[in-house]
């Protein structure tokens, strides 16, 4: 925090984090999945037989597809294979215990039948709305759904990235009016929701407005109590973004980790936060030909498991295609995810900093609020003993390989400092070692 705070109206409007129940449990859930679904799986980053090396889902901001040709896909979207059931039952098969998916993305087309627009679901050849049936069959699984919702639309009359002129303005007031409206009718029509996601805020016409952000966010928490909405919503009135002038977080968790992580505990100054997080570089919606470095199932594990370890959420983002299956990159990821989850995620769900020295073996997690620590072993030293520093007045009493319940008998090396050693030092995936720690004798 600056030293000298300045009065503002629109700024962050509490110190820390949250602390009632509903904030409680999405800090708890800590592994989600992300889906970006929309009209831009239909080209899938293709066009005239032309690959777009960009991201997918913004297909339509590049110079070779002309914007009616892309305006146009609606009367081709048509997901005959979608299976909401089948989705459901494979994001908690990964171990993902909340859901974002895209309702409207930057192009403007919703998954909802939404009363304001013509531009949805219900002009596509499918009809139907698919935001429903996705939500409720999450629901079933015990999932969390959240509304990722853009501000940004590209196919609205109204929007404007920057107000230059008197008519600007009078369409800026009927966009908010818009934008007001599709988040209540959601909110209305899909009250199990627990929280939106918003995107597309950078614009100058949405940054120059913190009262509109503001009293939005306010709004939306007053139809449903307990939402869930991060820093990338609003802007405080001199258009500061995420954090406000005097340096404070606005929203319900930090948003800005995007495709990269925090490297330690003071990044991020005590607050919730979250990342997201692409499997090839930086693909959201389908691209039928990923370029680049696709990230590994152990890739990804390390990142879910450095999040939690830095009392984060990790969000991991899949891509469907147009006829509402999965690629088969992504089936292998998450199959492979859930099976190291099914055995270890005790060590996710939870689990915050533990407040260890970190070594070099990997990561430490505490299960929240107890004495188990869990270490999760990525890199096992030549020497096959791995090194625990416990703080003052910290002992350890035992531990175990949490895949197999055997129990490991800690080497006491120095004041407050073990080895453990490794029985079996050859392993394809991270191991699991829960220690019990007692403070205070
Ligand atoms: C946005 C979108 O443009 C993108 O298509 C995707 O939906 C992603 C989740 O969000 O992209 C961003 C937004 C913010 C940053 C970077 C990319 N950022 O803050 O660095």
């Amino acid at each position: 925090l600056k030293k000298d705070t300045i009065a503002l109206i629109h700024g962050a409007h509490r110190m820390g984090n949250r602390t009632d129940a509903d904030m409680a449990r999405w800090r708890s859930l800590r592994f989600g999945q992300f889906i970006h679904w929309g009209l831009y799986a239909i080209p899938g980053g293709e066009w005239n037989g032309k690959t777009y090396n960009g991201a997918a889902e913004w297909i339509r901001s590049w110079k070779e597809m002309p914007h009616e040709d892309y305006d146009k896909l609606y009367r081709q979207f048509n997901p005959v294979n979608f299976n909401p059931q089948q989705w459901a039952a494979q994001a908690k098969s990964m171990g993902a215990k909340y859901m974002i998916i895209t309702t409207k993305h930057h192009d403007g087309f919703c998954l909802w039948p939404s009363k304001y627009s013509k531009y949805t679901i219900a002009s596509s050849p499918w009809k139907k709305d698919l935001l429903g049936p996705m939500i409720e069959a999450y629901n079933k699984a015990g999932i969390d759904v959240h509304l990722y919702f853009s501000i940004i639309d590209w196919n609205h009359p109204d929007y404007r990235a920057s107000l230059k002129n008197a008519a600007d303005s009078a369409a800026g007031k009927r966009f908010q009016v818009f934008v007001k409206n599709q988040l209540a009718e959601l909110l209305q029509r899909y009250p199990t929701i627990k929280g939106f996601w918003f995107d597309g805020t950078w614009d100058d016409s949405w940054k120059n407005d913190g009262a509109f952000s503001d009293e939005l966010e306010q709004y939306l928490q007053s139809l449903h109590p307990g939402l869930v909405m991060g820093s990338r919503l609003r802007a405080d009135e001199k258009g500061a973004r995420h954090f406000d002038s005097n340096g404070r977080l606005m929203g319900d968790y930090e948003q800005g980790w995007e495709r990269k992580l925090p490297a330690t505990i003071d990044d991020v100054h005590g607050n919730d936060w979250e990342a997201v997080m692409t499997v090839p570089e930086n693909q959201w919606g389908y691209h039928a030909k990923w370029a680049g470095h696709v990230k590994t199932v152990n890739e990804i594990l390390e990142m879910l498991v450095k999040s939690v370890s830095l009392n984060g959420n990790f969000v991991l983002n899949f891509g469907p295609k147009a006829d509402g299956t999965y690629r088969t990159e992504e089936q292998q990821l998450m199959t492979g995810i859930g099976q190291w989850m099914k055995v270890n995620g005790d060590a996710i769900y939870n689990g915050t900093y533990a407040g260890f020295e970190k070594q070099d073996w990997g990561y430490y997690i505490r299960k929240a609020g107890t004495d188990s620590v869990y270490m999760v072993v990525f890199n096992i030293p030549v020497s096959g003993s791995l090194r625990v520093k416990l703080p003052a007045r910290t002992s350890l009493t035992g531990a175990s390989v949490l895949q197999s319940n055997a129990t490991l008998t800690p080497e006491l090396i120095g004041r407050n400092e073990y080895f453990i050693h490794l029985p079996n030092k050859t392993t394809d995936s991270p191991v699991v070692i829960l220690l019990k720690t007692v403070t205070g004798e």
